[in-house]
């Protein structure tokens, strides 16, 4: 069995899939911290966990003048540490709603395959110039393509690619990550060495990482080039073109409420507490979350949290095009009066006024990826 040295999990975490290792946390778990506990973090693997050695482990950097051979130490010691925080989210995240208007393909995720980390080691854009990445590279070079060490049984690894322009990019913060929440990083999350690629789908964030290639191409892997993608509701498996259309890379604006939980019971004339988390790709802040109590007729605005504890004073905003962590978000309103049954709904503003889509069935795609409609719960109210 393959899957037999997989790490140990937390309990509480909902399973996907068990081999491959694919779980989110309880939604309610999710609001309950700025930062998620890296035990009950989203864990996406598509192949066994790969146990490496921290002694041997070298990582490869190829496709530049002076290709690079780095041991975990060397990583450590040649390059600043770089602390950032960022949020990850996988494109099938909150999958299942899709499949509620028609079947995909995929992991049914409900609305937890995300979370947010303190994430630390070097700079990519240090390493590539210490590679001798200069001008001169920009002439022939586009991308950065990853390599994990997981590999299926045909020995064929995860991988995928993002723009150079990214990687290279001092406001870019894109990471050779060795820490996760101050420690070294889980095993489900890439020990010893990932790719953290804030503001960009979680698919790029390469874990395990073995080889790193500046290139004129986008990774060759399935992952990059017939997975990831988004398409017309209209396209179906038969006339499906995966080179029609880009990888994904920055995700579109997103929110969800993680209570109350859908079908639950509020006590008429009380006040309901909603909350959730908003969150956009690319950099873009999300300056405000509406909700709704009313099937949409008025809306009330969130109270924004971008810091750990309750009542501290807000983070100062990141720089403009630099937000890559989440906001947690909480509404205390009166229920509506002479009602039986509430739905809650919140929508996302993102600082490009980016808006999420009212409705599932326009962006609805054959493998289920992007979904960020407007999410709704419905609560009873006991009279
Ligand atoms: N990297 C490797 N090597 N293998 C993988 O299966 N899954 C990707 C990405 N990096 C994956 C990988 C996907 S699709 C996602 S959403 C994120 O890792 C999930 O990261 P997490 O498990 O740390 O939450
Ligand atoms: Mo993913």
């Amino acid at each position: 069995d393959p899957y037999s040295s997989d790490p140990q999990r937390h309990p509480a975490l909902r399973v996907n899939s068990q081999k491959p290792f694919n779980a989110e946390p309880p939604p309610e778990l999710l609001s309950d911290s700025y930062i998620t506990p890296s035990a009950i973090f989203f864990k996406r693997n598509h192949l066994p966990v790969p146990r490496v050695d921290p002694a041997s482990y070298q990582l490869q950097v190829e496709g530049l003048p002076r290709p690079l051979s780095l041991s975990l130490q060397e990583l450590k010691t040649r390059f600043p540490k770089h602390t950032v925080t960022a949020t990850l989210q996988c494109a099938g995240n909150r999958r299942s709603e899709m499949n509620k208007v028609k079947q995909v393909k995929g992991l049914n995720w409900g609305i937890a395959a995300i979370s947010n980390a303190t994430w630390s080691g070097a700079r990519l854009r240090d390493v590539l110039l210490a590679a001798g990445c200069g001008p001169d590279t920009a002439q022939w070079a586009r991308h950065v393509q990853f390599e994990g060490l997981d590999k299926d049984v045909t020995g064929t690894t995860y991988g995928a690619s993002i723009p150079l322009n990214k990687a290279l990019s001092e406001d870019g913060d894109v990471l050779l990550a060795y820490e996760m929440n101050g420690e070294d990083l889980p095993a489900d999350h890439g020990y010893p060495l990932r790719v953290v690629v804030p503001g960009t789908v979680g698919a790029r964030n390469v874990k395990w990482l073995g080889k790193v290639i500046v290139s004129g191409e986008e990774s060759s892997s399935h992952w990059q080039q017939n997975d990831y993608k988004g398409f017309s509701p209209s396209t179906d498996w038969d006339t499906v073109d995966f080179k029609s259309a880009p990888a994904i890379q920055e995700l579109p604006i997103q929110s969800a409420i993680t209570q109350p939980l859908d079908g639950a019971m509020v006590e008429f004339g009380e006040e309901v507490t909603v909350r959730g988390y908003a969150w956009s790709g690319g950099g873009r802040e999300v300056v405000r979350v509406d909700v709704s109590l009313d099937g949409g007729k008025t809306w009330q605005v969130a109270q924004l949290r971008s810091g750990e504890e309750e009542g501290e004073a807000p983070a100062p905003s990141p720089p403009p095009g630099r937000a890559w962590a989440w906001k947690l978000w909480e509404l205390v309103a009166p229920l509506p009066p002479g009602v039986q049954e509430v739905e809650i709904m919140c929508k996302a503003v993102d600082s490009s006024y980016n808006m999420q889509p009212d409705s599932v069935a326009p962006i609805w795609n054959l493998r289920g990826v992007l979904s960020n409609a407007w999410h709704r719960v419905r609560v009873k109210v006991r009279m």
